[in-house]
């Protein structure tokens, strides 16, 4: 059994799609990021960067793993799915999964940043971020014109990369004139433990919707642990 120490995030969702695509047994920890139950010395002893998410496989004598993107590898590894184990398709996937680590999970969660959870608006700091997260779209983009997916079959790759593209409305980016980013992204959506992945735990706001009521609730709660450092 393994258990996920979580939250409705787009790199909590990683965790849990994997988990659910491998049929994996596990037990979900919802955290309260809020309530910066990431920063209490028994979380940080799982995860000393104090963030979500972050598993323990008790099969394995209780080994953790932190760090979205090393879970998921993990997880495909101890299953042998989600990533081949030739040299060139390992490193084709990882190669996509290192793309969303250094450059769309950030530039995204920047975005977030300037553009829903500070008061005061930093116009260069929300172009920089949005226009960044749009590039990135674009090289998905073009790469997705000639491949259904982003690394051979379907893999850890897409769940990654789907986890925080499907936000795009959330950073403020348009994806309308990206045809083959659009297909992607529905055609993983359509996917049985995609829709469960994405509920555990479930969100309090529709991060593909676009109610503004929920967003700026959503943004106050988020500002709370965006603002704080690493104690409580
Ligand atoms: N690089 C890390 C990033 C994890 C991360 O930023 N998690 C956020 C939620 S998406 C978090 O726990 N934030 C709480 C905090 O900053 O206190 C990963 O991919 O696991």
């Amino acid at each position: 059994m393994i258990s996920l120490y979580s939250a409705a995030t787009p790199n909590g969702h990683k965790a849990s799609i994997a988990l659910e695509e491998l049929g994996l047994p596990y037990k979900l920890h919802s955290i309260d990021l809020s309530a910066k139950e990431q920063k209490d010395s028994w979380f940080l002893a799982i995860n000393p960067n104090g963030r979500i998410p972050a598993i323990i496989d008790r099969e394995e004598d209780g080994f953790t793993v932190f760090e979205s993107g090393a879970i998921l590898m993990y997880l495909a590894e101890k299953t042998g799915q989600l990533m081949p184990t030739d040299i060139k398709g390992r490193s084709r996937v990882i190669q996509w999964l290192m793309f969303q680590m250094g450059g769309v999970g950030p530039m995204m969660g920047q975005a977030n940043v300037f553009f829903r959870y500070y008061p005061e608006k930093i116009q260069p700091a929300i172009d920089r971020y949005q226009g960044e997260s749009k590039r990135l779209f674009q090289v998905l983009d073009m790469h997705l014109q000639d491949s259904e997916y982003l690394a051979g079959d379907y893999s850890i790759a897409d769940i990654a990369n789907w986890a925080w593209v499907r936000t795009y409305r959330w950073s403020g980016v348009e994806i309308d004139d990206l045809p083959n980013l659009k297909r992607w992204l529905d055609v993983i959506r359509s996917r049985p433990a995609v829709q469960k992945g994405i509920e555990m735990p479930p969100s309090a706001l529709d991060f593909e919707g676009n109610d503004e009521n929920a967003a700026r609730k959503f943004s106050q709660d988020t500002l709370t642990w965006v603002e704080t450092g690493q104690s409580r």
